[in-house]
């Protein structure tokens, strides 16, 4: 990865709203979309081709944030994978008879795998961040083609960069709403931020997500003369 050093992913979550414009007003500007679970579940996951049609680039990710037995895994990921590119899945659950199915299973359709090294809400500190080592050794012999660390916790992305090499993909949450600023992930090694609130719930969805970019550019130049 890293090939885009300014990676920005909107995360679309909410049930109760059409997000047909605010896509085509951000195709081209950001790098992919992310359908969270209130919005796959309350839409139905066809909903993603509506979606998709009005936007042909970037990466398309369904957020299912998948603990379960590989059987159940698969079922699940089979709603949704003819329209998406990546499936997200919890990265506690292991490899023998979850995780390890599951991307032989998207492998095979051609799909990718993401997975959660930890998170960006407080309680990550308590279970989570203490798991790291144990999800990395993990990570190292599933080889996902992403994972997902916070924003708000710039040292995990670094040691997991440090651990996983430059290949994989990191995706970190919790910019703006949870507090972490733009470009901060990027700085300590992540390839993509993924950003909801701070995007959907502006009053102009463009000019935000142009400014974020701004203000990626602007820490990492300030982070790489550092
Ligand atoms: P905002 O806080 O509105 O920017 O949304 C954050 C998005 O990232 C939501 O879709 C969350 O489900 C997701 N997310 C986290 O906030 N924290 C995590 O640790 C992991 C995720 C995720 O897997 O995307």
């Amino acid at each position: 990865m890293g090939s885009n050093p300014m990676g920005l992913i909107v995360a679309l979550d909410s049930p109760d709203r059409g997000f047909e414009d605010l896509v085509e007003e951000l195709c081209g500007i950001v790098d992919g979309f992310k359908l969270g679970l209130p919005l796959l579940v309350g839409r139905g996951p066809v909903y993603t081709a509506a979606l998709r049609s009005r936007c042909h680039e970037g990466v398309w990710i369904a957020d299912l944030k998948l603990a379960d037995i590989g059987h159940v895994m698969k079922l699940t990921t089979s709603l949704v994978v003819d329209y998406v590119d990546a499936v997200i899945a919890h990265g506690f659950i292991g490899v023998r008879g979850a995780l390890g199915e599951l991307k032989e299973f998207l492998e095979r359709r051609g799909k990718k795998l993401v997975v959660v090294a930890s998170m960006s809400h407080p309680g990550a500190e308590e279970v989570y961040d203490k798991a790291l080592p144990l999800i990395l050794d993990a990570m190292e012999k599933l080889g996902p083609w992403g994972v997902v660390a916070p924003a708000t916790r710039p040292h995990v992305i670094e040691s997991i960069r440090e651990r996983l090499g430059p290949r994989v993909a990191i995706m970190s949450p919790g910019v703006g709403a949870q507090g972490a600023e733009p470009g901060a992930a990027l700085c300590a090694g992540a390839d993509y931020e993924i950003v909801g609130r701070l995007i959907v719930s502006s009053p102009d969805p463009r000019s935000a997500a142009l400014a974020i970019r701004d203000a990626q550019g602007r820490r990492l130049a300030s982070c790489r003369r550092g």
